[in-house]
């Protein structure tokens, strides 16, 4: 099983999860600063204050993924580093640390694949409303410009947001994640401010990098293909229902113009409206360079009238990861063929991976990922235009709410020492990327 030639093997992290340094050089509090620290939000009262204290140890991170073969790297930029306040001036020993970062993955010959924003708004924003308002997705433009002008040509794809629909459900509807709200009446709201902070960002990027740059901008969506629990009309009517409020209200603003009708009647009937400006679906659908996906699992849903959604997902019987997500590797040739019905953009499996119980000998990664490259595979062979795979994670990390008990990395991290050590799945990556396709079993 060949990839095409140039493909990325990489592998994905995010600036909160691995970074540390929460207040070094100037940095602000960001709105993950202020959830993690708040009692009973993270388990474990766990923050990211340290993480994998890769602020100071990025060098030797570089070199760790140098020693893997990996020719690419996904990584965020952390908000508050640059903005502290979320407006105004850049704070440059911010950017100098993202400068250091992508000159040692440029002098390594790694492709560095930066996100702008991975879920860590400065506090200062979320205090005037954050992505309920309007005024966030303007700020986000500001931001954006600011690092396309420092970084824009040392990079050649960026990607705006990662997974905007985790960002209005877990941040705004349940509360799982920061800001924590549970106020699912934003949901469109925000969903809008979100793709709205895309389009702008893309058009303040573009205007604001170097001159002579031509840096590829995409933005991350996790599209999880919704499975109706029975062949039965009120089962098939709830998975379609999902599959428009979670995936479809990204691609279809983003490629089609339009809000899908499903979701707005969801949205019309169980919750609230939107406001929304005359022009900012044209801005939503500023023409991209690529689209990334993150891709873990499906969703098996039935109706259930009596709940707020009027669906509820069931609980996967089959074999499931350490956070209980089914195993479902047709999950990928599914998320390809639905992000292929909205474009023909060039496709990234910019995150794929799975936690499991930390082992140094995880077989089960092995064969997790192994599974998911084949539908890979198999996608490109049916005429998908895919072009990488980034397997989250690099290194085990802040996995969010849950805190530091899911190990999802190909390198263990041992949090007392900061040691790394890789484990087998990283070894075996590496034949992979050597071979640019996959070893016999
Ligand atoms: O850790 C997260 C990441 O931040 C976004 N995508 C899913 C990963 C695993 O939950």
């Amino acid at each position: 099983m060949q990839f095409p030639p140039g493909f990325l093997w990489g592998a994905a992290t995010s600036a909160y999860q691995i970074e540390g340094g929460w207040d070094a050089d100037g940095k602000g509090e960001s709105i993950w600063d202020r959830f993690s620290r708040a009692p009973g939000r993270v388990a474990g009262g766990a923050t990211g204050e340290v993480a994998c204290d890769h602020y100071r140890r990025y060098a030797g991170d570089v070199a760790l993924m140098a020693g893997l073969g990996l020719n690419a790297y996904r990584f965020s930029i952390a908000w508050p580093r640059v903005q502290p306040g979320g407006a105004g001036a850049a704070n440059q020993r911010g950017l100098d640390f993202y400068r250091r970062l992508v000159d040692a993955l440029n002098e390594a010959g790694i492709t560095p694949v930066p996100t702008l924003y991975h879920w860590d708004l400065p506090q200062a924003l979320q205090e005037r409303g954050g992505w309920a308002g309007r005024d966030t997705a303007e700020r986000f433009a500001e931001y954006a410009g600011l690092v396309a002008a420092a970084l824009g040509d040392q990079a050649p794809l960026w990607a705006t947001l990662n997974e905007p629909m985790l960002i209005t459900y877990a941040g705004h509807a349940n509360g799982a994640k920061a800001p924590g709200l549970r106020r699912p009446w934003l949901s469109w709201q925000v969903a809008h401010h979100l793709l709205l902070a895309h389009g702008l960002g893309v058009a303040a990027f573009r205007a604001a990098a170097p001159a002579g740059s031509r840096p590829g901008l995409g933005i991350v969506l996790n599209i999880r293909p919704c499975h109706p629990a029975t062949g039965r009309a009120r089962d098939r009517r709830a998975a379609a229902r999902l599959d428009a409020i979670t995936n479809r209200l990204f691609l279809a603003p983003l490629f089609r113009g339009r809000y899908p009708p499903e979701a707005a009647r969801f949205f019309l009937s169980r919750l609230a409206g939107l406001r929304a400006r005359p022009g900012d679906l044209a801005t939503i659908g500023a023409p991209l360079d690529f689209l990334g996906l993150n891709v873990y699992t499906r969703a098996v849903v039935a109706a259930a009238p009596a709940s707020a959604t009027g669906l509820r997902v069931l609980r996967p019987a089959a074999p499931v990861t350490g956070m209980g997500w089914e195993i479902y590797p047709p999950a990928i040739s599914e998320a390809v063929a639905l992000a292929r019905e909205h474009t023909g953009l060039p496709l990234y499996l910019t995150e794929n991976g799975a936690a499991f119980d930390g082992a140094l000998d995880d077989r089960e990664r092995i064969a997790f990922l192994r599974a998911h490259l084949a539908e890979a595979h198999r996608a490109i062979a049916s005429g998908a235009d895919l072009r990488g795979y980034f397997v989250w994670s690099l290194m085990d990390n802040f996995e969010w709410e849950h805190g530091y008990g899911p190990r999802f990395g190909l390198v263990h991290v041992d949090y007392a020492t900061q040691a790394r050590t890789p484990r087998a799945s990283a070894r075996w990556y590496s034949r992979v990327i050597a071979q640019n396709g996959l070893p016999a079993e």
